[in-house]
Parts: C-alpha cells; structure tokens; sequence
C-alpha cells in the first residue's frame, strides 16, 4: 500500500465503538514480568546488557504469592478508572498467560499458574473493561533479529552467532500468540501493541518486519469491537499514543482531530522500581487527568506491581487519593472533553465540558480571594456550585460596583462568580457550571 494511501483512518473509526472509551477518560496501566524481581525498570535487561542465561534467575524465583487480581480491580475502580490495560508479554519475552507457543511464561515458573485469565476475570467482575498490552519486540525469542533496542546489540559475537535468525519466523510466532490473547479470554476492549521503530538504516523495525497488515485484519476479525493503539507502522489504528509528555494541544492527523490517551507512570519506571524517588504527588497527578481531558484525551496512568503480586505503598496511597478526589469531582472527567473555543478560562484555572448535558467545569489551581472573572460566559450561566459539596457559588454578569467597572476590563461578556474565603479541601477544588441551554 502507498504511503498516500496509507492514510490514518483513525478519525473513520465507528464513533459507536470509541464511546465507552472517550467517556471513561481514565484507565490503569499494570507493568508486571520478571523485571519485577530486578526493581529496577522494565529495561533492566538492556540497558545492564544482561544476557539470557543471567535473565534466568528471575524466571526461576518467579513466584508472586500474594497476587491477588480481585484487590488490583478493586484498588483501580476505588481510583475511579474505568478500564486496565496489562503487559500480557513486555519487550523481555516473559508471557503472563499459558500461552502454547512458547515455555518462557507464568505456569512454567514457581508461580505455576496462568496470571491473566484470573487477571480478566477480576476486572470484569468489578465492571471495568479489559485490555492487553502485548509487545512486538521480543528479547528472549531466537527468531527476534539482534537490533538497536536488543540487549545484546553491543556484543558482536553474540550478534554473529545470531546473525541468521528469520523475522519471518518471528512475525509468525507473534501472529499466533496475539491470536490466542483475541482468541482464549472472551472480548478483548483495548490493544496496546508496543512498538515499532522503523529506520532506513535497518536497525528497527516496523510493519513488514511484524506484518502488521496481516496482523490487524486478523486483530479485528477476532474481536470486531476492539479499540487497537498506533504503535503497528501501520494505518487503521484507533488511537494515537502521547507517552509521559502532555500534550499542547489535541492531536491531530491530516488535519483533523483524533482520539488520543497519555500513557504516564507516577515515577519515571513502568516496571516496578524499589529505589526511584521521582513520584508524582497527588496535585501533578490530579494536573495531569485535568488537562488530559480539557484537550479531549485519556489518561492511562501506570501502576508497575512488585514480584510478590502487590501495589507497593507509594502506589496504592496515590490511587487512594486519586480515588477520593474522584469519587466528588468524577463528574468533571467522565463524558468530558474539551470545551468549546469561546471557553477562555480563568488564570489558574482548566476546564472541562461535559457535552451531553451542557456543563462546564472549572478546576482551580490556585484559590482566588472571593471573586473568580470569567470572560466569555456572562450571560451564558443559569447556575454554579462547588462539586463537591454541591455548595452554590453566586454568579452576576457586567460591570456593577465600584470595582467591577468597565475600567477594571469587566464588559457584559463577564460572569462574575463569588467564591467562599476558605479553599475547599479538594486538593484541585471543581466549579460546576450550568450553562443556558
Ligand atoms: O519500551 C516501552 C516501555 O517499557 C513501556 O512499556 C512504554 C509504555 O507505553 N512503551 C515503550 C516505550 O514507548
């Protein structure tokens, strides 16, 4: 297919099969393999050049006793996230599920079992919707050609003694495991492939390397209603992916709008990492859901569990807090997006619009001595609370009173909104606005 037409058809995805998606806004990413036992990031293999049979260590004390899918589900709907997304199989190889096409997975560790399908039906039973992370890079498969992300791309005697693998082999061992994923757990909502890196040089590699063309006809003939990511060099996909960055604006392609999701971590690891210091406190991340979906995307935020099975402290106190802001101000993310273009919300402020019933939202990033001015919407309010306690905030419109005047830059387009002296607790406080319809 020409470039040329190889156009995106993001935008041309039915609307019908993104919605729960678009509405649900925020999802939990899990990071979970044998990197877990390393704790020190998900590339611990490459980047400490570690070869295969030192890796082993970790497949051989693999065992995560504590593992417990049903406390995760519930930790992540208490968050307020609406979908999961797990490392089925991440760059080293290690498959979570009873796969048939290879030994390097779970029940063939000290763990013993499949971790994946108790892992969907957990989630499933808490209401959220299930996705699979399933990598294109594979260090561990002797098909897999030695390339620029490889572990062992430094050592020559390695790469000559390798030098015959077949992509071909590989691109059809890849095939067939994403087939038993869309095929062996029921309905399959999201598909993370991760990632390609195609360059003329050919040390990447992208859709002919994993025959990503074949690849997704079969993806969706599996599963009809699934959502698949933008990481397969290849058109058609559903979403596109801006990983730990925020975006400034809503992502476009050939011009036109797309649906997107941030993908973030509260450190700097995906993998569980004991002794990084970079979390992100309860403000950053609260900033980040906020302007996610004030520029109409998702957030996908990123939990990395350790070797025995659980949320380490550091992640389940942030998910707690996430989840106590979101049980009273949920309504400011879900079914939002961004709002429309005469919205100019006030310094310190971001906002959120709810489309389907007209209410706009203000998340106020800095508490404003009794007065919030909000130009563009005089006129436009019938009504305005603090979300969460449902307090009323009065509104008036235009210039009145000796420092309300058109001297002081209030015209009849200002909504004058009286705020309490006192912050509410809210971390990030929510003004809940009800525009005239
Ligand atoms: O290399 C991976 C990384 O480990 C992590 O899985 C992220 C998540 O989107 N994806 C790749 C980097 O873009």
């Amino acid at each position: 297919m020409s470039k040329a037409a190889r156009k995106n058809t993001a935008a041309s995805a039915p609307a019908d099969k993104m919605q729960w998606w678009t509405e649900a806004r925020f999802g939990m990413f899990i990071h979970w393999g044998l990197y877990a036992l390393a704790a020190r990031h998900e590339w611990v293999k490459q980047r400490e050049r570690i070869p295969d049979e030192v890796y082993q260590k970790y497949f051989d004390h693999f065992d995560p006793d504590l593992y417990d899918p049903a406390a995760w589900a519930r930790m992540a709907k208490a968050a307020g996230m609406k979908y999961v997304v797990l490392t089925t199989k991440h760059h080293e190889g290690f498959c979570l599920w009873d796969s048939r096409y290879t030994d390097y997975k779970a029940p063939n560790t000290p763990c013993g079992r499949d971790l994946l399908r108790p892992f969907v039906d957990a989630f499933r039973a808490e209401g959220l919707r299930v996705g699979f992370y399933y990598s294109l890079i594979d260090w561990h498969h002797p098909e897999f050609p030695v390339d620029r992300v490889h572990p062992m791309w430094t050592n020559d005697e390695f790469k000559r003694a390798h030098a015959g693998r077949d992509v071909r082999k590989y691109a059809d061992y890849l095939y067939h495991q994403v087939e038993e994923l869309m095929t062996d757990f029921g309905t399959v909502d999201v598909l993370f492939l991760d990632f390609s890196y195609p360059d003329p040089q050919g040390t990447g590699k992208g859709h002919e390397d994993w025959r990503s063309e074949r690849l997704l006809k079969m993806i969706r003939r599996r599963q009809p209603g699934i959502i698949v990511n933008d990481r397969l060099d290849w058109p058609g996909f559903d979403f596109v992916t801006p990983e730990q960055v925020m975006v400034r604006r809503w992502p476009e392609r050939d011009g036109r709008r797309v649906p997107w999701e941030t993908c973030q971590t509260f450190s700097g690891s995906w993998g569980y990492h004991r002794d990084e210091a970079t979390w992100k406190d309860e403000r950053q991340l609260l900033a980040l859901l906020i302007d996610t979906v004030g520029k109409g995307g998702n957030l996908l935020l990123n939990v990395g569990p350790t070797a025995r099975g659980t949320f380490d402290a550091r992640a389940a106190a942030r998910l707690e807090a996430m989840g106590r802001w979101m049980h009273v101000n949920g309504r400011s993310i879900y079914g939002c997006t961004q709002p429309p273009d005469w919205v100019k919300p006030p310094e310190h402020c971001r906002a959120t619009w709810n489309p389907a019933t007209g209410r706009l939202y203000l998340h106020l990033f800095d508490w404003p001595l009794g007065t919030l001015y909000c130009d563009g919407l005089g006129g436009r309010i019938e009504y305005a609370q603090i979300l969460s306690d449902a307090s009323e905030v009065g509104v008036r419109t235009g210039p009145g009173g000796h420092w309300l005047s058109r001297e002081q830059g209030i015209t009849d387009e200002t909504a004058i909104l009286s705020l309490p002296v006192l912050k509410p607790a809210d971390t990030v406080p929510v003004i809940e606005i009800f525009l005239k319809r």
